[in-house]
């Protein structure tokens, strides 16, 4: 049985349309004592899911660095001193190798990232190629190239692409104090453009930003009161890159992190909720935490875009041992 403070909080059984999720009721739901918390996660994820299975999603830096953009967390802008190695824009061929040796590995999606503010239309026009090719080989696309118009979110659509990745990243309140070369509007604005053009919208944020649990509900919040939310939610813990502001910020509580998870999936029941960035900063332990709090889609492969992730064969035997697999047919 729930205690008080869970039934206070409204019941997050699915509707038709979603419900509006206020800052205070994340929040509330963030605070919860935490058996009670992951109870309420794991009703609602097997509502929905099979709570063994886990989407496997390959990723892979297409254009890596030298980024205008300034956000404080990443290795790939300009403005911050670190030392990645810039690279232009793949060849196709190079890309679906890449994807084909991914598929053969177990994903079922290949998301394709490239560090730019925006792509200009012969960018758009050799991705666009890329998704086609990779789509082409049986498996899901996703890319995740900034901001979007309208007309370019109607070419990858045409294309094939299956999700387009933009996350929110963190809360309005805190936007600015992250990257100041474009506004929450921005972000808003394609998911708007990606939405209409068909193609699902995968947008989620980073945690241990420095935020405060305020914050953190703020952004579970902006994410959940999306109309509709989104079909996959990214949860990154920050990887700490040197040369950036953010190099230093303060570690998150590991059971914050599982917290957030499980607050993503209450909030966004049908979505994919994916644990994405720091996996292999993280224990396996706290890992399981997230699978049974409602994260069912990882990253897999050894290299997220500049930094590393757990070896395909690590997360083989991580699942074995679980008793998880991964899925095998589109979903
Ligand atoms: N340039 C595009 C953009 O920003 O939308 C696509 C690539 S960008 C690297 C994709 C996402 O990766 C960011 O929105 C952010 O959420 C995540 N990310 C980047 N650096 C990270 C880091 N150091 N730790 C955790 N997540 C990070
Ligand atoms: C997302 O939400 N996380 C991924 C993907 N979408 C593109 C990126 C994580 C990047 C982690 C830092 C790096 O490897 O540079
Ligand atoms: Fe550029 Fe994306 Fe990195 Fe921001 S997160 S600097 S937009 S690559």
């Amino acid at each position: 049985m729930q205690n008080q403070t869970a039934e206070v909080i409204r019941s997050a059984a699915p509707a038709a349309s979603p419900q509006r999720w206020s800052v205070a009721e994340v929040e509330a739901l963030l605070k919860l004592p935490f058996p009670d918390l992951m109870y309420r996660a794991q009703q609602v994820h097997r509502e929905h899911f099979d709570p063994n299975a886990l989407q496997l999603s390959t990723l892979l830096s297409i254009k890596t660095g030298g980024c205008s953009e300034d956000c404080g967390y990443c290795s790939q802008s300009s403005v911050n001193a670190t030392d990645i190695q810039n690279q232009k824009l793949m060849e196709v061929e190079a890309v679906v190798a890449a994807a084909r040796a991914a598929r053969e590995n177990g994903a079922t999606r290949f998301c394709m990232s490239a560090a730019w503010r925006e792509p200009c239309d012969r960018d758009l026009e050799n991705v666009a190629r890329m998704v086609s090719e990779v789509r082409a080989l049986g498996m899901e696309t996703c890319a995740t190239l900034g901001m979007l118009s309208e007309e370019h979110a109607a070419q990858l659509r045409e294309a094939g692409l299956d999700y387009y990745n933009h996350n929110l990243d963190t809360a309005p309140e805190l936007y600015g104090e992250i990257i100041t070369t474009r506004t929450y509007q921005d972000r808003l604005d394609t998911l708007e453009h990606v939405r209409s053009a068909g193609i699902s919208v995968c947008s989620g944020g980073i945690v241990g930003l420095g935020e405060n649990i305020t914050q953190r509900a703020a952004l579970i919040a902006q994410l959940a009161n999306l109309d509709p939310y989104p079909d996959s939610v990214p949860i990154n813990n920050l990887v700490k890159i040197e040369g950036t502001p953010l190099a230093e910020a303060p570690d998150l509580d590991p059971l914050d992190f599982v917290r957030t998870i499980a607050v993503a999936r209450i909030t966004m029941p049908k979505a994919y909720v994916r644990l994405s960035a720091g996996r292999e900063q993280m224990s396996e332990a706290v890992q399981t935490l997230c699978f049974l709090a409602g994260a069912n889609s990882i990253f897999y492969g050894e290299k997220l875009l500049t930094t590393g992730n757990p070896a395909e064969d690590h997360d083989r035997v991580l699942m074995k041992k679980l008793g998880m697999y991964p899925l095998t047919e589109k979903h």
